[in-house]
């Protein structure tokens, strides 16, 4: 297709390099849009669904999981839903001791911070990962063609809960540990690079259309120690779905001064894919998409990666609050800044504040979607 009207889901092409499933340059009629946490807290629909039920029994409810994953989407419009779910999750499945504190987040009875403690880490079978196909499989198919995005947490955001036990600022622990005893670090990082990337083929096998990696603190880790720690332990979780053919989103928040290492963790893992399996490449991410915070302006961005990364963001979650003439204007900006990426998909720089009216998102949404392409080319 060449008229600039296509078929296919307009976030899709956009994550592929504005390219369709056949690597043939398409362009969407609409700027796609979805936001990280648009499911929670800021829904009146999901306070009143999640009542009486803790986050993680909620989560492992595939009825419930599936109904919260869909309420956005129903109510706002956006391109995408993301899967209802945590990245503490795989941890549960394999029988470690985690909550979901409200508002605290994860905490683990038994912190993980010695050698002993990392061989003791239980294996994780993967019939354990059953409620959460039949979610997704429940999910995908209530979506019609909205395509439904899956994710995990990075081995770094997920060690550093398992380390400290709890949400942390500075995130110490991990960050000493990598230091103190490289082989102790690399141990766990490699149980959760293991158990997060199989959370995201089992997500990506049942029916989900891309996976989104996230390193929400990879921001706390300087340049050498991502380069020299991290960064091989989130190729091996994407190895994982390399393979696979669908797009594939890296995120953090903190991270300009990472870009360009986090786009090579997930490039390194696709030039590499899965030994044997050449289905559906072609209509696969050329590149990694990178998810950018709100800290980066995007034109900023493509100057570091390049102008043939799709970049995904990156709407200050602050200005949600701001009179709408200011986010308007802020809005539009972000997306002239994006203009001049292979690809852009809009969503906020982090999740969206439970404090958010959701009728400002639903208006968002549609402004996006009112911006024509002719209005934007760099
Ligand atoms: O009771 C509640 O409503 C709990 C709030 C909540 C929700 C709605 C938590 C606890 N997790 C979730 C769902 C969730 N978590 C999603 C679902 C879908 C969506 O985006 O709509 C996703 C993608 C996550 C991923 C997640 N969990 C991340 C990465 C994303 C990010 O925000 O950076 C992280 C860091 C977590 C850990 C976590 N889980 C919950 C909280 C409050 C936290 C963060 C705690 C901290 O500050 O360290």
């Amino acid at each position: 297709l060449t008229s600039g009207v296509t078929a296919e889901s307009p976030l899709l092409v956009e994550y592929r390099g504005g390219r369709d499933a056949a690597g043939d340059p398409a362009r969407p009629g609409r700027r796609p849009v979805w936001f990280m946490r648009q499911a929670g807290r800021s829904l009146p629909e999901y306070r009143a669904l999640r009542e009486g039920t803790s986050m993680l029994d909620a989560c492992l409810d595939p009825e419930m999981a599936a109904e919260i994953t869909l309420q956005p989407v129903r109510r706002h419009d956006v391109d995408a839903a993301i899967f209802f779910s945590d990245i503490v999750i795989p941890l549960r499945l394999a029988g470690i001791d985690v909550e979901i504190v409200p508002n605290v987040g994860p905490v683990l009875a038994h912190p993980v911070r010695t050698r002993a403690d990392v061989e003791a880490l239980p294996q994780l079978d993967d019939d354990a990962f059953a409620p959460i196909t039949e979610a997704v499989a429940r999910t995908v198919e209530q979506l019609g063609s909205t395509p439904l995005i899956g994710f995990a947490g990075a081995p770094f955001t997920l060690a550093a809960y398992m380390v400290e036990g709890r949400p942390s600022r500075d995130h110490l622990g991990p960050r000493t540990m990598m230091h103190a005893d490289p082989e102790t670090w690399d141990a766990l990082a490699s149980w959760a690079a293991d158990v997060s990337g199989r959370f995201m083929r089992a997500q990506l096998m049942a029916g989900a259309s891309a996976a989104q990696l996230f390193d929400s603190w990879a921001g706390s880790l300087g340049r050498d120690d991502y380069a020299a720690h991290v960064q091989k332990h989130s190729a091996a979780a994407f190895s994982h779905v390399a393979g696979l053919g669908a797009p594939l989103i890296h995120f953090g928040t903190g991270t300009g001064e990472i870009l360009d290492l986090m786009l090579q963790a997930g490039a390194k893992a696709l030039a590499q894919g899965v030994p044997g399996d050449d289905e559906g490449v072609s209509g696969g991410s050329p590149s990694p998409v990178v998810g950018i915070d709100y800290r980066v302006n995007l034109a900023e961005a493509t100057r570091r990666l390049g102008e043939q990364t799709p970049l995904q963001g990156n709407i200050d979650p602050a200005l949600l609050t701001a009179d709408w003439d200011v986010l308007e204007a802020h809005v539009r900006d972000v997306v002239a800044a994006g203009a001049g990426a292979a690809g852009h998909v809009l969503n906020l720089g982090h999740g969206v504040p439970p404090s958010t009216d959701p009728e400002v998102l639903t208006r968002v949404v549609s402004l996006i979607h009112s911006i024509s392409p002719a209005e934007i080319e760099p």
